[in-house]
């Protein structure tokens, strides 16, 4: 199979192990040319460290994809993840005006926030832009709380139901007609996965809920998705690598006894996806 190509769209955290840090070394691993559109320069990830540096690349999105469409350049994938702002969420969806051919896929993760709260520095107005972005998907991949945001529902918390998760994914998807992939999914205490919508069908894939959760494995998540999906993959067959490779993530790191703010050990389990693509 030629080798396949993808533009990440995502801010670079240099410490913390999310958004760039994380697609960039999973996509390739996976053995797939990755270009990036680094949104915003971070000393850290917002969420575990306080007093963050900032560098907004606003400005650079559409000028890098437009000198890209001039260099003929073509992607059989765009991924994008956290954007810091409403004007960001702009400037990439006119970016996807420059790179996005009709034989791209677009996977948008509308990282938002967690355990039914906003991350900080968003408000419910910015709900409204990343929809937008959601609509021009192909897939999205929200948590629940992205999701209920996203579907203008109320969030639940904890084990939810299954009528629950059936109106949020179908809900999504009038809304956006993108496949909806849901992630944080739990109707029993020691299980947790996803739940995928591709307008017809819902089907789930759990696995085993560890005893600790930790911050970006939503961009480990939607990364490897990504990578599993190039691969030529179909939806669930990908989803389920993301699952497992997600979850191997969280042991180790438990195993590790790390310190939980640096996100997880993906690095050291990168074998287990090399395995789990071929
Ligand atoms: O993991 C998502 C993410 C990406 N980038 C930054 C973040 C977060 C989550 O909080 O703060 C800067």
């Amino acid at each position: 199979m030629a080798q396949k190509s993808v533009a990440a769209i995502h801010d670079i955290s240099g410490f913390g192990r999310c958004s760039l840090t994380v697609a960039l070394p999973l996509l390739s691993a996976a053995g797939i040319q990755t270009s990036v559109i680094p949104t915003a320069v971070l000393s850290t990830c917002t969420g575990e460290f306080k007093g963050n540096t900032f560098h907004d690349l606003t400005r650079d999105i559409e000028p890098i994809a437009e000198h890209w469409k001039r260099e003929g350049l073509q992607f059989d994938a765009i991924y994008t993840g956290y954007m810091c702002n409403a004007s960001q969420v702009y400037s990439v969806m006119s970016a996807l005006g420059y790179i996005k051919s009709n034989n791209t896929f677009l996977l948008v993760d509308p990282v938002m926030g967690d355990n039914g709260k906003l991350y900080s520095g968003f408000s419910v107005s910015f709900t409204g832009y990343m929809l937008r972005l959601c609509q021009k998907a192909d897939i999205i991949t929200p948590n629940i709380t992205e999701a209920a945001l996203l579907a203008g529902m109320p969030y639940m918390d904890g084990a939810c139901s299954e009528e629950y998760v059936q109106k949020l994914a179908t809900t999504l998807y009038e809304r956006t007609r993108a496949k909806i992939v849901l992630t944080g999914v739990s109707f029993e205490k020691k299980k947790i996965g996803v739940a995928i919508f591709d307008g017809n069908e819902i089907t789930y894939f759990f696995t085993e809920k560890q005893p600790a959760s930790f911050h970006s494995t939503g961009d480990v998540f939607a990364s490897v998705l990504t990578a599993a999906l190039l691969s030529g993959r179909s939806l669930k067959a990908a989803a389920q690598v993301a699952v497992n490779f997600t979850a191997g993530c969280i042991r180790q790191t438990i195993e590790d006894k790390a310190n939980p703010k640096f996100g997880v050990n993906f690095e050291q389990q990168i074998p287990n996806l090399i395995k789990y693509l071929q």
